[in-house]
């Protein structure tokens, strides 16, 4: 999962290197500030952390100043209680929403749950059509209608067609952009009003949407912070998800939108394909960074592969195997060999793909698509 972030962050890492290509024990604070910079963090932001360090800074003074911008108090909504849970994906065009519904939707089904996509970019038929070509790709139930047509009604349907099948998630794509700011206000919140009326509360359940994902484009860095206050104007934002960070040296950006805004980051995406959106962990993000500029390596990872975990995928100890054995068992597959498995139901044999990038073990039908994976850490045992 580190080194996944880490990909993710290349350009950025790579442009702090060129700023200071010797790694090294201490900073001095004005290397520091140009390399934060660089990075892209806003100036009035780049102040405040070097105001509060010495002249010359230890990795673990710039740690805790660092990771101190994503504390702070905000509820972070998790999936659990409410079924459907019911996500909106809003940002302006571009940004990655339909990308990244496709990746949440593959997360999800990934993990064994049922995803149904409401098509509410109703704007421009091309969206539409990006999202069915997805749902078909990653065969995902869709609701979708022509262009022009109400986009709350697409999303009441979703909502309520999901309800009657008994799914457990709903994400709603919106548009980016119409022909005004306000008609896109207004037209935000009337989703959210009737996805409340397709959803209400119950004593223990919030209405829908359960929650209002802002999505905003890494390479515009800390420009983006504007727009996201536009959105968290039009409609109350839960929480956020980075894009492109693949493309971009502005990775630093990240603390400032962050201090800004004090709304959860929740992913990153860094890549185009349906895998390539990753948990964001403020340490992990924080300890990419400072591997860049420092020698010491990062105090709470296991230094040679900086995994949280001990498990080496390609070399399983006999235990990790076994552990392997029994979460296939009870997903009814039987382990026939390093490289594949059979469901004991259909008697269909499936290849086993060890996936270095995503830190999981994957069983992938024909045609390479994911059925379902195991994440490094639920093969950690003890002993
Ligand atoms: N490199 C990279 N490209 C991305 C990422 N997320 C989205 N994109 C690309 O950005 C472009 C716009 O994405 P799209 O989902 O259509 O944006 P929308 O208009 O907000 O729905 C597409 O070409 C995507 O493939 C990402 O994390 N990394
Ligand atoms: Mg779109």
């Amino acid at each position: 999962m580190f080194s996944f972030l880490k990909k993710g962050l290349k350009k950025t890492v790579e442009t702090i290197h060129s700023n200071a290509p010797v790694k090294r024990e201490k900073i001095g604070r004005e290397d520091l500030e140009d390399l934060l910079l660089e990075a892209d963090v806003t100036y009035d932001l780049v102040e405040t952390i070097v105001e509060s360090l010495p002249e010359t800074v230890k990795r673990i003074q710039l740690y805790n100043t660092l990771i101190s911008l994503f504390i702070y108090d905000v509820e972070k909504i998790e999936p659990k209680g409410e079924k459907p849970f019911v996500e909106l994906i809003v940002g302006v065009n571009g940004a990655g929403k339909t990308t990244t519904i496709a990746k949440l939707a593959q997360r999800y089904k990934t993990e064994g749950e049922t995803v149904m996509l409401g098509a509410s970019d109703t704007f421009r038929a091309a969206a539409i059509e990006q999202l069915k070509t997805w749902a078909e790709k990653l065969d995902i139930p869709i609701v979708y209608t022509k262009q022009g047509h109400d986009p709350s009604a697409v999303a009441y349907d979703a909502i309520s067609s999901a309800k009657a099948k008994g799914f457990d998630h709903v994400i709603i794509d919106t548009a980016g952009r119409l022909h005004t700011q306000t008609n896109l206000a207004e037209e935000l919140k009337k989703i959210v009003r009737v996805c409340s009326k397709a959803m209400p509360a119950t004593d223990h359940s919030k209405p829908a949407p359960h929650r209002k994902i802002l999505i905003l484009d890494g390479t515009q860095g800390n420009s983006a912070i504007n727009q996201a206050k536009a959105f968290k104007e039009m409609i109350d934002i839960d929480g956020i998800i980075i894009t492109k960070l693949d493309g971009t040296a502005k990775g630093g950006a990240l603390f400032s939108i962050a201090e800004e805004l004090k709304l959860p980051i929740y992913y990153v995406g860094v890549g185009e394909r349906a895998e390539d959106l990753i948990p964001f962990d403020p340490k992990e993000f924080v300890n990419t960074i400072l591997d860049a500029i420092f020698i010491e390596e990062s105090p709470d990872m296991i230094p040679s592969s900086g995994k949280t975990h001990q498990v080496d995928l390609k070399a399983l100890t006999d235990a990790q195997l076994a552990r392997l054995e029994e979460l296939l068992d009870n997903d009814g597959f039987n382990l026939l060999s390093k490289h594949f498995v059979s469901d004991r139901a259909t008697g269909e044999t499936y290849r086993l793909n060890i996936n270095e990038n995503a830190d999981q073990i994957e069983i992938l039908d024909k045609d390479g698509s994911i059925v379902r994976a195991y994440r490094a850490e639920e093969l950690a045992v003890n002993g």
